[in-house]
């Protein structure tokens, strides 16, 4: 029987779709001191939460697939797994419209300051001070700028266009199939809008792309949503931008650092901040664990993998 080791938190429905076919293991942390003899001897394939380094990988020499649990495989070294003949998957595609639903209202909440209406409600200050203030922001009249344009992002853009604002974006190199405008450099983009919307994979290219220069160029109306990655945000700058009110708000649901974030962006009004809850829901994330988990039942069953990264291309 094959062995899989479910590494870091077992999501339920890994062991309901594989305890039947599969000798399962598991490892609580990613370390690979923690790997046993007997893992490093029968293990043929895991399943990770986006951490996965060489020495992990190194520990299990048996390995054949790493199937992440996540679209974004910046933890996991696919680049290495390849070169020794390692599947990597991850899970496209079922987590794209509910990661854009959550975009939206990350945005609206941003502009519309709803959370903090909510808040005001909640702690009486409705009856006691009477009307919650006029919002600042609004997404009427908007020019929105997708930096990043891939499955999630035109998701984001569908949605967008019931909203009736104008939409352009930013790409390494433009794509035949979405009507939107284009712009060669992030540069461009953010100076031709007053909307930033983040969904870029996190990579060597894309770290701390969005800086001062960026949100300069966005200006004192603009506002910037992040729902990719932290590293893409440098997040001093985003303070120092917010508060010589450079440009006018901002909507995290990514850090850098997280579960830890800059305690100066938690002080503006202006800022409205999720912990990366974009794609988590009960039902899309149960569908991701089943993404993860066909890959397995794919790969040892049929031969085949269902949603290789490009890394590690499936060639039959
Ligand atoms: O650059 P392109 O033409 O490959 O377009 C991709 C864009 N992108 C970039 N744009 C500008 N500069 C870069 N250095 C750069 N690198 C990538 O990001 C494409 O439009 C988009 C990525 O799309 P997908 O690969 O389809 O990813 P998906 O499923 O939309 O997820 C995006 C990210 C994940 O990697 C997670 O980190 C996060 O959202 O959940």
């Amino acid at each position: 029987m094959t062995t899989l080791l479910l590494i870091g938190r077992a999501h339920p429905r890994f062991r309901e779709k594989l305890s039947d076919g599969f000798e399962l293991l598991e490892l609580p942390d990613s370390r690979p001191e923690s790997i046993t003899p007997d893992m490093a001897a029968k293990v043929e394939g895991v399943t990770t939460f986006n951490d996965m380094t060489p020495a992990l990988i190194d520990a299990l020499p048996n390995l054949k697939i790493v199937a992440n649990f996540g679209v974004g495989y910046d933890g996991v070294d696919a680049a290495y797994a390849a070169g020794k003949g390692v599947i990597v998957t991850n899970t496209p595609d079922v987590l794209d419209e509910e990661v854009a639903d959550t975009t939206i209202g990350l945005l609206l909440n941003t502009l519309r300051q709803l959370p903090r209406a909510e808040a005001y409600l909640r702690e009486g200050r409705w009856l006691r001070d009477g009307a919650f203030p006029l919002s600042p922001l609004t997404l009427r009249g908007r020019h929105i700028g997708m930096y990043g344009m891939g499955r999630i992002g035109q998701q984001i853009a569908r949605r967008l266009e019931g909203f009736n604002v104008r939409i352009s974006y930013h790409t390494r190199s433009p794509r035949a199939d979405v009507p939107y405008e284009y712009h060669a450099t992030l540069k461009d983009l953010a100076a031709a809008v007053d909307t930033l919307i983040c969904i870029v994979p996190k990579t060597p290219e894309t770290r701390w792309t969005v800086n001062a220069e960026i949100l300069s160029a966005l200006g004192p109306d603009g506002v910037m949503i992040n729902v990719g990655r932290g590293w893409t945000v440098h997040e001093d700058d985003l303070a120092d931008a917010l508060a010589r009110k450079a440009i006018a708000g901002a909507g995290l649901d990514v850090f850098e650092a997280e579960p830890c974030l800059p305690e100066a962006l938690t002080a503006f009004d202006n800022v409205s901040l999720l912990p990366h809850v974009a794609s988590a829901s009960v039902a899309t994330r149960n569908a991701m664990a089943d993404l993860v988990a066909d890959n397995l039942i794919s790969w040892f069953g049929a031969g085949r993998p269902i949603t290789p990264v490009p890394e590690t291309p499936f060639r039959g």
